[in-house]
């Protein structure tokens, strides 16, 4: 059966890459965007789109009728930087969305759910190398606090309700059609921005900041790839470790030196610095590579050179 999709946060980062991948293999009219408000000109223009707000559950319920919704990926959320600024709001927002559409499922309402975790989930207890699937998790940040307990719930809908919940817990990651807000990895893609246009960088981070990271198209591989997979496949109903690449922002600066050798790059590191210190370096994905066959194809010099050409083609 072909799914009638829903998509929740569709203008976002990952939302709008997302939306467009699903209608190239669905068909247009099979997948709903919707979103606070408009914004992505390719997206609203290519299929249906919706107004609407995640926290109004009576909302999304008639969006899900109206359209006959098997499947929901419930993109919205409020990423570290900012829910670090706004605990209560980030509290809410990533609980409460989910909560909503956990329900829909459990009533019957609809088939399958993606919600996105991430490698916030981990904290500074949490070993940092090669992280494993199952360890010691103490998020230190509202964002990685929700996320946790998003993936708990998660769980307990699958054990408790039968429901089809499907998650990747995200590393950074780095996209040029659409930019991030708020995140803690955002310089992976402002470095691209800024090196282009002014040929130098101040970056957030301090230049040894390893963190994980992700070229879109591999996550949206992923994220397509795990909604296709077989449901007996799929025994992490929490959320699955998946690695891309790791970096820091010194190795970032010089794969773009390899492109522009007069760019510079210096450090001021700002309140991210402190959530970045708590988050793994290396993820280990072994689960998902064995469940439903995960693969990552991006290294950091190819990703450099996809930013860099594409982000020129727009100018
Ligand atoms: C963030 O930096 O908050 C996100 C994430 C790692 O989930 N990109």
């Amino acid at each position: 059966m072909t799914p009638k999709i829903l998509i929740i946060g569709a203008c976002g980062q990952i939302g709008s890459e997302l939306t467009l991948a699903l209608r190239e293999i669905h068909g247009d009219n099979q997948v709903i965007a919707s979103d606070i408000r408009e914004g992505h000109e390719e997206l609203m223009q290519s299929g249906p789109f919706e107004i609407l707000d995640v926290t109004d559950q009576a909302a999304i319920a008639s969006c899900v009728r109206k359209h006959k919704i098997t499947d929901v990926y419930l993109m919205a959320a409020m990423l570290s930087a900012t829910a670090e600024k706004y605990p209560d709001k980030g509290w809410d927002l990533n609980m409460n969305s989910l909560f909503h559409i956990l329900n829909l499922a459990r009533d019957k309402q609809i088939a399958k759910i993606f919600w996105p975790s991430s490698i916030a989930v981990f904290g500074p207890s949490t070993p940092k190398q090669n992280t494993p699937q199952q360890t010691v998790m103490e998020p230190s940040t509202v964002y990685g606090i929700s996320k946790l307990a998003g993936e708990r719930w998660c769980e307990y809908y699958f054990r408790n309700y039968g429901v089809d919940v499907r998650s990747i817990r995200y590393p950074g990651l780095i996209s040029w059609k659409t930019k991030p807000g708020g995140g803690t990895t955002d310089y992976a893609i402002d470095i691209y921005h800024k090196a282009l246009e002014n040929g130098t960088y101040e970056c957030f981070l301090s230049g040894e900041t390893t963190l994980p990271m992700m070229y879109m198209d591999d996550a949206i591989t992923a994220t397509i790839n795990i909604m296709k997979a077989d449901p007996q496949l799929i025994k992490m109903r929490s959320s699955y470790n998946l690695a891309g690449i790791s970096f820091n922002p010194e190795e970032m600066a010089s794969s773009i030196k390899k492109h522009l050798p007069d760019f510079t790059i210096s450090y001021a590191p700002d309140f991210r610095q402190k959530i970045a210190d708590t988050w793994p370096q290396s993820i280990d994905d072994s689960r998902a590579r064995k469940d439903w066959g995960w693969e990552a194809r991006y290294d950091l010099d190819t990703i450099t050179e996809k930013m860099l050409s594409n982000l020129q083609s727009l100018v």
